[in-house]
């Protein structure tokens, strides 16, 4: 800046002083002129120099200040970058830490790839043999399917075809039956007049038959009454002539013992003579009674149908026996039995040959 106002003062005085060549007068003033503006100058400089200093101080002050504040700011940057530096190592960390599970992931997946496509060739292998073997199926069920409708068809076309005949028919039986029913209905009104004088005249009857019915009874009992009378009366004469003509009576039974001999055929015929028959030993006392008559008689047994199969005469098998020791013996041909006196009296009978003779017993069983 001083060079800059010497370069002008210079170039001044030289212009000056070219022109005061000429003019000494001006040139004197000229000198004073410029003493005093030089004067005036130094002062400005000086103004301008503390001002430079004051600006140059305050510019430092400022620089200071805006120092003080960057390094606040590059102490808070460097804060904040190694703070995001930490922060970057950990979710470096943290992503590559990702990216291993995803590359894990990524080979699982590829392996499932696989495996799916590997499975989905399979299925789809499958699945066409499937299809082929249903459409193959389907085409064989539409040809049933046709043959099943052809023969539906035709069989509809014949039911209903018998359907209208039985429509048919049966309207015929409908008028047929409305008609027999008309007419049973009318015999049915008739007969139901018929059957109540029928009940009518059989409850008259029934009546009537009831009031015999009562009459009947009554001359029954009365009839019965005269009967059991007779019957009593009967039994005690008859009782009476039987043992009068020598008939003996033990138990519920009549015996005839005979006096004379004869064949057991014959002992048997003059028994069937008196309306009797030989006797028959059912009990231990009947053979007791029997064999304390003390006699030697026919009894009403024999095997002559078969040999060894005792028989009573009316037919019954031998039960209970009362044979003598080492009887029957069929010594010889003895088909007919006696019984006689013997120490015992439950052993007294004897197989002997019919033809012998022998005294007879007839056993009359008639309820007298
Ligand atoms: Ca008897
Ligand atoms: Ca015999
Ligand atoms: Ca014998």
């Amino acid at each position: 800046m001083e060079e800059r106002i010497y370069a002008n003062v210079s170039s001044t005085e030289l212009s000056g002083i070219d022109r005061e060549e000429n003019q000494d007068t001006r040139t004197k003033r000229m000198q004073q002129t410029v003493v005093k503006a030089t004067n005036r100058r130094s002062r400005l400089a000086v103004v301008c120099m503390g001002l430079l200093c004051v600006l140059l101080m305050t510019t430092n002050v400022v620089l200071y200040m805006y120092y003080i504040n960057v390094k606040e700011e590059k102490n808070s940057l460097a804060q904040t970058i190694f703070s995001l530096r930490a922060n970057f190592t950990a979710e470096r960390e943290t992503l590559l830490s990702s990216i291993r599970n995803l590359t894990e992931e990524k080979d699982q997946l590829k392996s499932s790839y696989q495996n799916l496509t590997e499975e989905k060739d399979q299925i789809n292998k499958t699945l066409t043999k499937e299809r082929d073997q249903l459409r193959s199926r389907y085409q064989n069920l539409t040809e049933e399917k046709d043959q099943i409708n052809k023969t539906l068809t035709k069989e509809r076309d014949q039911l209903r075809s018998r359907y209208q005949n039985l429509t048919e028919e049966k309207d015929q039986i409908n008028k047929t039956l409305t008609e027999e029913r008309d007419q049973l209905w009318s015999r049915y009104q008739n007969l139901i007049k018929e059957k109540d004088q029928i009940d009518k005249a059989l409850t008259e009857e029934r009546d009537q038959l009831r009031s015999r019915y009562q009459n009947l009874i009554k001359e029954k009992d009365q009839i019965n009454r005269a009967l059991t009378e007779e019957r009593e009366q009967l039994r005690s004469r008859y009782q009476n002539l039987i043992k009068e003509i020598g008939w003996k009576k033990f138990g519920s039974s009549f015996y005839y013992i005979s006096t004379e001999q004869k064949s057991w055929i014959e002992a048997r015929k003059d028994c069937i003579k008196r309306g009797v028959d030989l006797v028959i030993i059912n009990s231990r006392e009947e053979q007791e009674f029997i064999k304390k008559q003390n006699k030697y008689v026919w009894i009403g047994l024999s095997d002559t149908e078969r040999e060894g199969v005792w028989k009573w005469v009316d037919g019954s098998p031998l039960t209970t026996a009362f044979w003598k020791s080492g009887e029957p013996n069929s010594n010889g041909e003895e088909d007919c039995a006696d019984s006689f006196s013997a120490t015992s009296l439950l052993q007294t009978w004897n197989d002997a040959s019919c033809s012998n003779q022998a005294g007879w017993v007839c056993e009359s069983t008639l309820p007298y």
